[in-house]
């Protein structure tokens, strides 16, 4: 239990050296390996309870919904009619919940390669994990590449709900997933993924920017404030088959009505615009 010291789990990691975020312990609930990683969920002072995996925080009942929320509703709500839609990850059920509340998806198809992750969520994260219930959910348990190479020109949007590019994931950060990714979305497609932090990876996002701008004609930056991810802000790489995308202009907007019935937290339309308005020396890093 190396990342818990005297009551307080730190998330001390060489991604974001010098700087940690600390979490005041109430109780360990789980810790076990998988097959794949080190799996940790305890229960926190402030924050509720608290998904860990190799020692980092990749969701707390408090403040999940802003990512959640934004990697899902950005996306869907740049495309026209987003029918059938992939998710690479989000093994907490966090993305599917939010896909959920558009009625115009048909199927979401999910790929996890840690089956752990969907088990412990199930049991412990049931307000992330209750889509799991609904007849459009289909679930692979495997790799996100294998199955897109079997899955050309299939989907509307693609979701990538990645860890961090250290380990496993790191592939999810580089230019043959993309192709991958472009590849398995039908005409119109639209891609959003986990894009990392610009007080930290700017370098990054730079460089997975520029490939990205070498296959999608249109391609941006969006992102959102979350307290419990390090530096408290994570983004969205966001790149679209069609020309015609404008990400920060929304062409799907709900109805009052909807908004109520879909039980927002962070998500609305100004925030959709504003998610892409970047501070001076990232949008000039982005721009060189
Ligand atoms: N630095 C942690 C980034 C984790 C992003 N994925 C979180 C999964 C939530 N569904």
């Amino acid at each position: 239990m190396d990342h818990i010291r005297n009551g307080w789990f730190s998330e001390i990691k060489p991604l974001w050296p010098g700087q940690c975020m600390s979490l005041e312990v109430e109780e360990v609930l789980l810790h076990e390996k998988s097959k794949y990683q080190d799996v940790l969920v305890f229960k926190s002072k402030t924050y509720g309870n608290v998904l860990v995996l190799d020692g980092v925080i990749q969701c707390t009942e408090r403040d999940e919904f802003s990512y959640q929320e934004m990697i899902v509703h950005l996306p869907l709500n740049s495309h026209p009619n987003p029918k059938k839609v992939l998710v690479i990850g989000g093994g907490d059920g966090g993305v599917i919940r939010e896909i959920l509340k558009h009625d115009c998806v048909e199927s979401i198809t999910q790929c996890e390669i840690d089956e752990k992750v969907i088990e412990v969520s199930k049991v412990y994260f049931p307000n992330m994990s209750c889509g799991y219930n609904s007849p459009k959910v289909y679930t692979y348990v495997g790799d996100g590449f294998e199955f897109m190479k079997k899955n050309k020109n299939t989907f509307d949007v693609i979701i990538t709900d990645s860890s961090d590019p250290d380990g496993p994931a790191e592939v999810l950060f580089q230019e043959d997933y993309y192709i991958l990714m472009k590849d398995a979305l039908r005409e119109g497609g639209i891609v959003c993924t986990q894009g990392e932090c610009i007080w930290l990876h700017l370098d990054l996002i730079k460089k997975m920017h520029m490939f990205c701008r070498s296959l999608f004609p249109v391609v941006d930056y969006g992102y959102c404030t979350i307290p419990t991810y390090p530096s408290g802000q994570i983004g969205f790489m966001m790149c679209s088959k069609n020309s015609e995308t404008n990400f920060q202009n929304p062409v799907r907007k709900w109805s009052e009505e909807e908004k109520l019935k879909n039980n927002l937290k962070y998500y609305n339309e100004a925030v959709h615009n504003a998610a892409f308005v970047l501070p001076e020396f990232a949008k000039k890093k982005l721009k060189e």
